[in-house]
């Protein structure tokens, strides 16, 4: 394979944050709206700009060769790809809502009645292992508005801050299904060596906007105080300060544990402490 083929979706929830994602790559494109596909002029990449719904399929087929779309897109589409790599971004759970002045206890009381959806296929799937015959009303779009019409008596939907569903006095009632975006390749071709370095660059992005580089200042007496909080990448660097008596620590900390690992470096006599942003990590 001379050049690689990716699918990232037109436009929509998951468009911007996958051009970000490209570009943290360090992948060089241009970026129009008007345009259908993008030619990567600093890496044998060719980027598809696709309906997310035909992105699993273009994949299945090998008219891309990888794709980055919603996880519950794929499932509903029914198609054989290879998961390649979680993306942490677009995530959401699709959920059963009912209305809120509705008296269902458990799923079982959902038997006989009618569920609008846009995901008939993840919707049948779960009504059939839990043994409900429901009957699903598949329509393309603004699900939410059905109970209130008459049409449905529950929905099953992407819910991601609850909004939509306040909004429209609904409550969820079950989930069903989380999903997040994913990059995806044809099964068989995971390890093309293009597939492969690429998939090195977006780890190495992801490994970086979970970390921070942190450099603080600290009496050499509290030093092993600090150097038993630093959970480093490898083991921190300490570096004298033109103070006698100081050094400097740099450290690589991660995001999720940040707050509490700052308040307790400042507790055991941190001083200056400076928080940067990472660009990537290559292990
Ligand atoms: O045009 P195209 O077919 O490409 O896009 P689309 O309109 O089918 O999809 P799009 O852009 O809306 O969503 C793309 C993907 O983003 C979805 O397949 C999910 O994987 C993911 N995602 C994450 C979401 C949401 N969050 C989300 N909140 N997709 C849709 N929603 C909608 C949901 O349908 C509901 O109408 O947002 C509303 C609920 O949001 P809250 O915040 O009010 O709960
Ligand atoms: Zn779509």
């Amino acid at each position: 394979m001379k050049t690689l083929k990716i699918a990232i979706q037109k436009s929509g929830r998951l468009n911007e944050k996958s051009v970000e994602l490209l570009k943290n790559c360090g992948l060089s494109f241009e970026n129009y709206k008007s345009s259908l596909i993008s030619t990567v002029s600093n890496f044998p990449l060719e980027i598809l700009f696709l309906r997310d719904d035909d992105i699993p399929e273009y994949v299945q087929d090998g008219i891309a060769d990888i794709g980055l779309v919603g996880e519950n897109v794929i499932a509903e589409t029914n198609v054989e790809v290879a998961y390649l790599q979680r993306l942490g971004f677009g995530k959401c759970t699709l959920k059963i809502a009912v209305p809120n002045d509705s008296d269902y206890k458990t799923i079982l009381d959902l038997d006989g009645k009618a569920i609008a959806t846009s995901y008939p296929v993840i919707l049948q799937k779960f009504l059939d292992k839990e043994n409900i015959k429901a009957d699903v009303k598949t329509i393309s779009g603004s699900v939410e508005i059905a109970p209130g019409l008459g049409l449905a008596d529950a929905i099953f939907d992407i819910v991601s801050t609850g909004g939509t569903l306040r909004s429209n006095n609904l409550m969820p009632f079950v989930d069903v299904m989380s999903s997040e975006a994913i990059l995806i390749g044809r099964k068989g071709e995971e390890n093309n060596p293009l597939i492969l370095e690429l998939l090195q660059r977006i780890q190495s992005v992801m490994r970086a906007k979970e970390t921070k580089y942190v450099v603080l200042n600290v009496e050499k007496i509290n030093l092993d105080k600090i150097l038993a909080l630093l959970p480093g990448v490898k083991s921190p660097s300490v570096l004298p300060l033109a103070e006698k008596g100081w050094v400097a620590v740099h450290t690589v900390i991660p995001e999720r544990d940040f707050w509490s690992h700052i308040n307790e470096l400042k507790a055991a006599g941190a001083q200056g402490i400076v928080v940067m942003p990472i660009e990537k990590i290559i292990l």
